[in-house]
């Protein structure tokens, strides 16, 4: 027998999803951050066995828009309600707050629901239990695991709970080769984001996006180009900082990263541009690949 689904992982910024996506895969696929609104896009990542294929999908975080970026990462986590064979909702083991129309979609899902309470190694025996029965009262899930991702602590009990609920199947990508739907265009960008996350202040990340205008790879070294949209002309100049030096560290640690990556000698060009407001201009969030 060979099952194959789709399992979605949604919930609130910050509580641990792409953590847990990762811990789930065994490998770092999706970029962590301790900042909130790491993830923007929807990534899949793909768990391969012998027995089985699990597809699973890493959102962006659910919070209240404020910008058009915020409403197509949003309509990114929207579509995961509709096409999984299990929905993980995950919350952080203190929290104990629900906007009322998400808890509604999670009630009425018609797939199998699973609330996951992470970052357990934070807190007491006795808050973990309250979180169990709270989420359970609250949102009836099928399953309720209390977890840390980040220890990867009772990660394989939710593995050993979803073969109990994805049907069989043969599975919907190469074995041998996938392990996501994303290439490593998608991934340098990320992983320069995430760099600009560690090293920038304020609104600086969040008036970020990162495009990969050239990849080409030779025998020894990968050579990339990478151009850093900001929304404002003083924007610009924090990125690049004084004499240059905010963005050859940022250029130095993005290298190094991709270096571990891919295990291979890199060439890395920063340019920084601005692209006047881009998170409200439909024109450029299509252009980033914000497609919904
Ligand atoms: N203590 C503790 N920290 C955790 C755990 N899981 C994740 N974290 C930390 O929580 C922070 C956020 O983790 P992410 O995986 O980026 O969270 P996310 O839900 O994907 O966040 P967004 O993409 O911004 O919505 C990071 O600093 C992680 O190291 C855990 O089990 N325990
Ligand atoms: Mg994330």
């Amino acid at each position: 027998m060979h099952q194959s689904g789709f399992v979605n992982i949604v919930g609130k910024p910050n509580v641990g999803k792409s953590t847990l996506m990762n811990a789930l895969l065994g490998q770092e696929l999706s970029m962590v951050n301790p900042k909130a609104q790491t993830t923007r896009h929807r990534i899949k990542g793909i768990l391969n066995d012998e027995h089985y294929q699990i597809v699973f999908s890493d959102t962006p975080g659910i919070m209240k828009p404020a910008y058009k970026l915020h409403h197509k990462m949003l309509a990114a986590v929207e579509e995961t309600f509709t096409d999984a064979d299990v929905v993980i909702y995950v919350t952080e083991v203190n929290d104990r707050k629900i906007e009322e129309d998400l808890k509604v979609k999670l009630t009425v899902l018609s797939v199998p629901l699973y609330v996951i309470i992470n970052k357990i190694d934070t807190a007491e025996q006795s808050v973990v239990e309250e979180a169990v029965e709270f989420w359970k009262e609250t949102l009836k899930p099928k399953v309720i695991l209390p977890i840390s991702a980040l220890h990867n602590f009772s990660v394989d009990n939710i593995v050993t709970e979803l073969l109990k609920d994805i049907p069989e199947g043969p599975a919907y990508f190469d074995k041998d080769e996938a392990v996501s739907d994303r290439n490593m265009r998608f991934f340098t960008a990320e992983i320069v984001r995430e760099r600009i996350l560690s090293l920038y202040q304020q609104e600086i990340p969040y008036s970020v996006e990162v495009v990969v205008t050239s990849y080409k790879e030779d025998e020894t070294i990968d050579r990339i180009s990478v151009v850093i949209y900001c929304a404002r002309e003083t924007q610009k100049a924090i990125l690049i900082g004084h004499q240059g030096k905010a963005i050859k560290k940022l250029g130095m640690e993005s290298r190094k990263k991709l270096e571990t990556v891919l295990e291979k000698q890199v060439f890395i060009e920063l340019t920084v541009k601005v692209a006047d407001d881009w998170r409200d201009n439909d024109n450029m969030l299509k252009r980033f690949g914000y497609e919904i």
